[in-house]
């Protein structure tokens, strides 16, 4: 009879060690670490990056590089200055910078922008701001919730085509 005890005690115990397996086997995983949305501040500029060169180091591109997009090279935003009475030519973009802003969803993002280069421009935020002005020495401010995820634009109308960045907001556990 001690036997038998024994054996349904040990059984039980079998049951109970599977069970808690499973359990254990079946749980749910713990989630990724939640995302607590924050407050960013993201500092921004508008730039001029521009090459110069003299035709006596380096000829002027012959043919003018065409892009479709680009009709004869010549844009507002991305230029190709021939050469002047000394030979100097430059090639020239706007730049948003940075490019790329990376933010979770639910963050307070602020985007404070300094008008370095360029006299002014027309800039429209995708989905977060609508479009303003601002000049040369100006420092902007604009203040959204990041509350869509996705890749959303920024860009500036005045200086196409790549005077632009990328808004990316992280969809987050
Ligand atoms: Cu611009």
């Amino acid at each position: 009879m001690a036997s038998t005890n024994a054996v349904l005690t040990i059984a039980a115990i079998a049951i109970i060690l599977a069970a808690a397996s499973l359990v254990v086997s079946f749980s749910p995983r713990p989630s990724a670490t939640t995302v607590t949305p924050v407050k960013r501040t993201v500092w921004m500029a508008t730039l001029e990056p521009a090459g110069t060169a003299n035709v006596r180091a380096e000829p002027f591109p012959d043919p003018v590089p065409i892009d479709a997009e680009v009709p004869k090279a010549i844009s507002k935003g991305m230029r190709l200055d021939p050469p002047d009475a000394q030979g100097n030519w430059r090639s020239v973009v706007y730049r948003l910078d940075p490019g790329t802003i990376i933010v979770n969803k639910g963050d307070e993002v602020t985007l404070k922008i300094l008008g370095v280069n360029g006299r002014n421009h027309t800039i429209t935020v995708e989905a977060y701001a609508d479009t303003f002005f601002m000049k040369r020495g100006e420092l902007k401010t604009v203040t959204f919730k990041a509350d869509k995820a996705g890749i959303f634009e920024i860009w500036c109308s005045t200086h196409p085509p790549n005077m632009r960045a990328n808004l990316i907001v992280r969809e987050t556990p």
